[in-house]
């Protein structure tokens, strides 16, 4: 940071007071909500500048922090060696000889998950609490003489190792005789409201856009509304996911998220009917692959919301599963993605914007196998490796844009609440970081203010080397977490260029890491 006079001081004061009032006035609008609707005849400037001020709601910021968490795929489909499921399953055949809920929660805990998610009921209907609204449960099987409690077991086990517990209920339920009719959906807020009640805090309510009727199948008119309403009175701090407000499906299971990946995006990407069309129609073996319709490159750039009639803060999650199925097939035992796939899918989830979602899948005994663990270790042990020293730590740091209130170290003091920013009309910046001595990196880790909205458009890393800048890697967006790859590369000096933001750009952290 350069020296001031004492007329610059007075004069940085006045423009920082000033700044802090336009500031406060954003804030204040949009505190009350994570969208904004546009008029028509609204000027393209002030449609980008409201964008810019998008913010998330406070659920969804507490939900983003998390990076990573988990599913658990378990239920009759896993003793059937099913993916989805058939109207004539029974509830006998669910008898896990040594389930423990424990080890699920400790294997996604030891991953780096904050948060596991249990299919409660998948689309076979079959529930794994005791249902007082239907038979079809684990009332009726053999395990534990039909007392036992998947759900409550799990909870309790997130509670006592300190993760982040949610719940997967599926809307298509094949098995149901009043699938179809009006009744069903009083059926499924029954379920809710015995899964949002007995189970302690609730972080995440998981709904499925797939649906595998067919043409002459059972038609649902779902009560979104209905079902809404009851989760933010039972649940209040729980996102709800997919077919819901508050989370977005990237739109594909491969675990690989968006180069282009906004948060803020036009309302119409919230459409119940739209995200259950893109969805699954028909069981497969392996992962899903979707039309290109809802797997689209970008979804919320200049020209995609240049007609949006309202936008809202509506987030990426990735959802994949650690093997090709979701739940648990012998003849999948030796294709669990190994442990470098799963940090590839970790910088290209977490890495691009996006909260990652593992799935694991207990086998017929109740427990995740060997290689699962295996593997996920050794992705854990490569992420701690590389994410434990952060090379750009006191680092100088020089900018084009001196601002006293928001200064450059903020983007390396470690704390996401504080950010560095060039002030008000301002839409690109330059930072300069020198370290201390010439370092060997491979990885970079950006991150925006997002709690005040996503901005950044267009960026370059520039390294100084043999006497001069070279661009090293690039990108559009930032958002919550960019990380960008690149090859090890040595350098004293590093240089960010923000080349385009909707409004001035807010960083937070600005980390140079070497994966082993
Ligand atoms: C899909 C389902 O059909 C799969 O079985 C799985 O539950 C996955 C998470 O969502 O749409």
């Amino acid at each position: 940071m350069g020296k001031f006079s004492r007329k610059n001081k007075q004069c940085i004061f006045f423009l920082l007071a000033l700044y802090i009032t336009v500031i406060n006035s954003y804030s204040q609008e949009s505190n009350e909500s994570n969208m904004v609707m546009i008029t028509p005849g609204t000027p393209f400037d002030t449609i980008i500048k409201k964008a810019a001020h998008v913010k998330p709601t406070p659920r969804q910021v507490t939900w983003q922090e998390l990076e990573f968490t988990s599913f658990v795929h378990f239920g009759l489909n896993t003793f059937y060696d099913r993916e989805w499921g058939e109207k004539n399953y029974e509830a006998l055949r669910f008898n896990p000889s040594a389930l423990n809920a424990g080890q699920w929660v400790r294997t996604a805990k030891m991953a780096g998950a904050k948060l596991l998610i249990i299919v409660a009921k998948h689309h076979d209907g079959f529930c794994l609490w005791p249902s007082k609204h239907t038979s079809f449960s684990l009332k009726n099987s053999p395990w534990k003489n039909g007392a036992g409690d998947v759900v409550g077991e799990v909870a309790e086990a997130c509670r006592k190792q300190g993760i982040k517990f949610g719940v997967y209920l599926s809307p298509w339920d094949i098995h149901s005789p009043v699938y179809g009719t009006e009744e069903y959906n009083q059926y499924f807020k029954n379920q809710l409201r015995e899964l949002l009640t007995n189970y302690g805090e609730i972080s995440e309510v998981w709904f499925d856009g797939a649906c595998g009727e067919g043409p002459n199948g059972r038609k649902q008119v779902y009560d979104w509304d209905g079902y809404f309403t009851l989760i933010r009175e039972l649940a209040p701090n729980a996102v709800i996911a997919v077919m819901g407000p508050d989370v977005r499906w990237v739109g594909t299971e491969t675990g690989y998220g968006r180069e282009t990946e906004w948060s803020v995006v036009p309302a119409s990407a919230a459409m119940m009917d739209d995200i259950a069309y893109g969805s699954q129609q028909s069981e497969t073996d392996g992962i899903f692959i979707p039309s290109d319709d809802l797997y689209k490159p970008d979804i919320g750039s200049r020209d995609k919301i240049r007609d949006a009639k309202g936008l809202i803060w509506y987030p990426s999650e990735v959802d994949v599963s650690l093997r090709p199925g979701w739940f648990y097939h012998k003849k999948e035992d030796s294709l669990v993605k190994s442990p470098k796939k799963l940090v590839d899918i970790y910088n290209a989830s977490v890495g691009l914007n996006s909260v990652l979602l593992l799935n694991f899948s207990p086998d017929k005994r109740g427990l995740i196998n060997r290689n699962d663990i295996q593997n996920v270790r050794g992705m854990r042990k490569i992420l701690d490796k590389t994410f434990k020293n952060n090379l750009a730590k006191n680092a100088s740091l020089r900018v084009d844009v001196v601002n006293i209130a928001y200064n450059a170290e903020h983007i390396t003091d470690n704390d996401p609440l504080t950010y560095w920013t060039p002030g008000i009309e301002k839409t690109t910046a330059t930072i300069e970081i020198s370290l201390s001595k010439s370092k060997t990196f491979n990885r970079c880790v950006l991150q925006e203010n997002f709690r005040n909205g996503q901005r950044v458009e267009s960026f370059v890393l520039d390294v100084f080397q043999n006497g001069k800048w070279e661009k090293l890697t690039g990108g559009t967006t930032i958002g919550y977490k960019r990380i960008l790859v690149f090859d090890d590369t040595n350098t004293q000096k590093v240089r960010l260029r923000i080349l385009s933001s909707r409004d001035y750009p807010e960083i937070s952290t600005f980390g140079l890491y070497k994966a082993p």
